[in-house]
């Protein structure tokens, strides 16, 4: 195959563009300390059923101001299915996926977690006011994406 000097130049130089764009984005990312949205924790996928905490997802309160979330996603659902937390109080989410990435996105509100399978995310948010908060997946995971979504009951404390 031949190719022409301007073609070799140009095919150069887009490497060596790419090389150095890639660069640049690993230096910072590791002079930084970078590390995925939620955190680093990580589970088997295939144990999420066996492995604490989420052998009993749902409400825990951790103490007088905090109350942990635990939930699993999977298509196309999420578990457990209803849950109700406290207005006013820190709420720690914590969630993995069984199958593929779904998201665990609060509408009206700054949640918008990936929740990602081999990984536990974390978010932690405070509801002001009481009322009913539906939950949506916006990634999507299947044929049954838009069904899935869930809600949270925030009740006065
Ligand atoms: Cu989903």
């Amino acid at each position: 195959m031949h190719l022409h000097k301007y073609e070799k130049v140009w095919l150069l130089f887009g490497i060596a563009a790419l090389a150095v764009f890639l660069s640049i984005v690993g230096v910072t990312a590791f002079s930084h300390g970078h590390t995925p949205a939620g955190g680093m924790d990580v589970i088997d996928p295939e144990l999420v059923d066996e492995t604490a905490p989420f052998n009993h997802p749902g409400v825990t309160q951790v103490d007088n101001d905090t109350y942990e979330v635990v939930m699993v996603a999977e298509a196309f659902s999420y578990t457990p299915s209803s849950i109700k937390v406290p207005a006013g109080k820190e709420i720690l989410f914590t969630l993995t996926s069984k199958d593929v990435v779904h998201s665990f996105t609060i509408i009206d509100t700054k949640v918008n977690m990936m929740v990602v399978p081999g990984r536990i995310t974390h978010k932690s948010y405070t509801f002001q006011k009481p009322g009913k908060y539906l939950v949506l997946c916006n990634e999507y995971c299947g044929t049954g994406h838009h069904f899935m979504q869930t809600e949270i009951e925030v009740y006065e404390p």
